[in-house]
């Protein structure tokens, strides 16, 4: 490996999620999601529900060999539950077809936040019953789906379906409850554990949203010891948003410095006999999403933050460095050191970046979209993760957030992550600069040494 290249067979993909982009919402039969019901825009989104072979098209163009999208479990099962429905299998089949075609690999991904509305109706991810229909319905897609898909995911974030699902209220289905979240995300972990178990010899894996905890101080300086206070405080984010996913799925057990909260905000009754040797079936496959720290410090006074039940007295900062157009701070280091961790603290897995990426108000011209900050953003973001790979982490890919500009959650439509620009009025697709740049990066399997020139913002404004 040169000063620039990845390793050999480093997989090089993209990400999307099927409420985000597909459409199509009623078609085939597709049943209602909490999305559905949430989002205030109508979700057409990308139309890709009609445009797949347009769309697989362009990453065939960009040399991608990989693609991450995920099954939305409302087609499958418009109820939920009970009988499949064969034609929103069709959709996936199709699709399938179109991406093997292409020859880029497919990675599925089971469960990207789009609940079937009537078991949010049966009581949604606090109950039980939800994670039994969750293994039900990666069955019904395995039996139907396994001989094409090599690897399965099986949640995207569950800490975001969980505590801003059912804590903050921020996303869909908008509830808003310490004990909902906590029993929430136990149960998702419960049916990535019994999904895994349904898909039976499959290559199974699940994407976290790893977020590194640190201080203001840290931000600037890694090594920058804490005093008592800042420690506690970024010990018990980490506890809520990184190791209470990562230590019973891959070790087993809850932190026993979590077990507490979870207690006082939700009981401990949910979690029954049995359910952690299910929860830490091993699997094949960590995916990371990373974007940004999550910025913490000590401060007595200040209440806890809802979709951290238990954060009493942990202020979350705002820092001085660049952001992004949500304001989310752009810390290229963080990346390198979350995967070096993971690969120290639970080793055995192989590690996957399955999200990274980021949103600017790009330049749209008439001959071109000019993203330089895209660019930047990714390229500092991998010249990361290489180190990462250098020190020893295991770390197999890398898939950009994404494909296509589409339908940000609770931000809609005026979010820009796409490497891929779409007009909303016509679906009219155009590549920007970030794409033909990504492209060149994974031909050349790597960066280059000097960095690529690329049209600064004056060139840009001059044409
Ligand atoms: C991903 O989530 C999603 O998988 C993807 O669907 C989405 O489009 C993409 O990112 C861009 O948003 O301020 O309390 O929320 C990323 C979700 C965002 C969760 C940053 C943690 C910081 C903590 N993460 N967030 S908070």
């Amino acid at each position: 490996m040169s000063a620039t290249s990845f390793p050999e067979g480093f997989v090089w993909g993209v990400s999307t999620s099927a409420f985000q982009i597909e459409g199509g919402t009623s078609a085939g039969g597709r049943g209602p999601s909490i999305w559905d019901v949430f989002s205030a825009d109508r979700a057409e989104a990308c139309d890709h529900y009609h445009r797949y072979p347009e769309d697989v098209r362009l990453m065939k163009d960009l040399g991608m060999a990989a693609y991450r999208f995920s099954v939305s479990w409302a087609r499958v099962f418009p109820d939920g539950s009970g009988k499949a429905n064969q034609a929103g299998l069709d959709f996936y089949d199709r699709l399938l077809d179109e991406v093997l075609g292409a020859g880029i690999t497919p990675y599925a991904t089971l469960y990207h936040w789009d609940l079937p509305q009537s078991l949010e109706d049966a009581g949604g991810w606090p109950s039980r019953d939800t994670a039994r229909h969750f293994a039900d319905y990666a069955a019904a897609v395995g039996e139907r789906l396994g001989d094409r898909v090599g690897t399965w995911f099986t949640l995207n974030e569950p800490w975001v379906s969980a505590f801003l699902g059912y804590g903050s209220g921020i996303h869909a289905p908008g509830r808003k409850s310490a004990a909902d979240a906590f029993t929430a995300a136990h149960h998702l972990m419960l049916a990535h554990g019994l999904a895994a178990q349904a898909l039976g010899d499959a290559k199974v894996g699940v994407v976290l949203n790893i977020s590194p905890v640190m201080t203001p101080g840290q931000v600037a300086d890694p090594s920058r010891p804490l005093s008592e206070e800042d420690a506690d405080a970024v010990a018990r984010i980490d506890a809520l948003a990184n190791r209470q996913f990562l230590d019973p799925m891959l070790r087993g057990a809850y932190p026993a410095d979590l077990l507490p909260v979870i207690e006082r905000a939700a009981g401990l009754d949910h979690i029954r006999d049995g359910d952690l040797e299910v929860i830490a079936r091993p699997i094949d496959l960590l995916g990371v999403n990373y974007y940004t720290p999550l910025v913490v410090q000590a401060q007595p006074s200040e209440p806890a933050d809802p979709a951290f039940p238990g954060s009493e007295g942990v202020l979350f900062c705002t820092v001085p460095t660049a952001v992004t157009a949500m304001g989310w701070p752009i810390v290229p280091g963080c990346l390198s050191r979350v995967l070096q961790h993971l690969a120290t603290e639970y080793p055995g897995t192989d590690l996957m970046v399955t999200e990274n990426g980021a949103d600017f108000v790009d330049v749209v011209t008439g001959e071109g979209i000019h993203d330089v900050e895209r660019i930047s953003f990714i390229e500092e973001h991998l010249r990361a993760l290489r180190s990462a790979i250098e020190a020893g982490a295991p770390v197999r890919g890398y898939f950009v957030w994404t494909l296509l500009d589409n339908l940000e959650w609770a931000d809609g439509y005026r979010r820009k992550f796409g490497l891929v620009h779409v007009d909303f009025a016509t679906q009219r697709r155009r590549l920007k600069d970030s794409a033909l740049w990504y492209r060149d990066v994974v031909r050349r399997n790597g960066l280059t040494d000097t960095r690529p020139k690329r049209p600064t913002l004056e060139t840009v404004a001059a044409r």
